[in-house]
Parts: structure tokens; C-alpha cells; sequence
């Protein structure tokens, strides 16, 4: 197992749409363990396969407390079963340090093929619809910073700019510190 690198906002390849997963082979469920191995490491509730470059319909997530449950999603697709919006405290390990209120459909049913590459499907709400919708936007090129204001989102990437910049230097605060001080 390795770990993958997180490509982060406003890299453009975060910007490409997925494409379907054609067959479940072993080569893609190495790629499902190193997503799954990234995630915990980050540590992270969920990661798109679109975050690690790698551009094919597939996300893996664990919002179980004690971080016992990977999920793994092949091909998703979502249908919304209540459309009234719940508003959520997002992040995103490809905006580092950011956190902003973000409204989606309460309620979804998703249908996807597992690991072993079966047909399932599962009625979602809370924490995990929130985060079902967050991925499935991954891969169809979209952010949680594209639901707020072109204001905001212009402040965000110019501070993940200005950090990426100074990592390259290798000098300061990580990102996160500085952006607590915001
Ligand atoms: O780790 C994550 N936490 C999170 C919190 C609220 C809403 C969505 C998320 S997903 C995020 C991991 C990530 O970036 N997945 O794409
Ligand atoms: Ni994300």
C-alpha cells in the first residue's frame, strides 16, 4: 500500500469529470486500498479519486466514529429522495484549512458497484449524504468552494496560492496554523 498525493485547489486536473470504472479488476482495488490508506492518513471522513489524479468514477469514505467502516463507491450515481436543503459545515482536504456552510439535499439514495464489482444501493442522510454529494462533485470536477460566493472563493485561492509559494520556499507556519489566525 502507498500513499497517494492529494492535489489541491486551484490545481485544474481537480477540474476534469470522471470516467466510468469499465470492469473491477485487482490493479483497481490496490488503487481503492492506497485511496483508503490516504484517507485515514490525512485524516480525512472521505476522498475522490479525482483528489489523487486519478480520473475514474470511484470514492471511498468512513464516517463511522471509531474510523471502522470504509465505503467503497464504484460508478455512483445519486438520486435525491428529500430535496430540502441541510446546511453543512464543509471541508475539503483538497482546500486545506477551509471551512464554509454548504446546503444540499437532505436525503439521497446512491447506487454503485462494490469492491468485488456487485450492484448496491443505500439510502443516505446526515453526515453521510453531505459527504456522498461532496464526492460525487469531485468527480464531476466540482468543489465546495464553487457553492460560495466568487468573493470567497477568490480570497481562498489566493491564500492557497500565496502557501503554496512559501512551501516551495520551505520557510513558515503551515497553512493551517496561519489560516486559524483568520
Ligand atoms: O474530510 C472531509 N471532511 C468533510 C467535512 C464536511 C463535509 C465534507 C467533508 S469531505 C472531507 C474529505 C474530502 O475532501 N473529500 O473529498
Ligand atoms: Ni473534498
Amino acid at each position: 500500500m502507498s500513499l497517494l498525493t492529494i492535489l489541491e485547489y486551484p490545481d485544474l486536473r481537480l477540474r476534469k469529470r470522471a470516467a466510468p470504472v469499465t470492469e473491477v479488476t485487482d490493479t483497481l482495488r490496490n488503487t481503492i486500498d492506497d485511496m483508503l490508506e490516504t484517507m485515514y492518513a490525512a485524516p480525512g471522513i472521505g476522498l475522490a479519486a479525482t483528489q489523487v489524479n486519478i480520473h475514474k468514477r470511484l470514492l471511498v469514505l468512513d464516517v463511522s466514529e471509531n474510523k471502522d467502516t470504509p465505503l467503497v463507491f464504484i460508478n455512483p450515481e445519486i438520486d435525491v429522495l428529500d430535496p430540502e436543503p441541510l446546511g453543512y459545515e464543509e471541508g475539503c482536504l483538497s482546500v486545506p484549512g477551509y471551512y464554509d456552510l454548504v446546503s444540499r439535499p437532505r436525503k439521497i439514495r446512491v447506487r454503485a458497484l462494490n469492491r468485488a464489482g456487485q450492484s448496491f444501493d443505500m439510502e443516505a442522510e446526515g453526515l453521510l449524504a453531505v459527504c456522498l454529494q461532496h464526492e460525487v462533485d469531485h468527480l464531476d470536477g466540482k468543489l465546495f468552494v464553487d457553492y460560495l460566493s466568487i468573493l470567497k472563493r477568490q480570497r481562498i485561492k489566493a491564500k492557497l496560492q500565496k502557501d503554496r509559494k512559501r512551501d516551495e520556499r520551505g520557510d513558515g507556519k503551515s497553512a493551517k496554523d496561519e489560516h486559524e489566525a483568520l
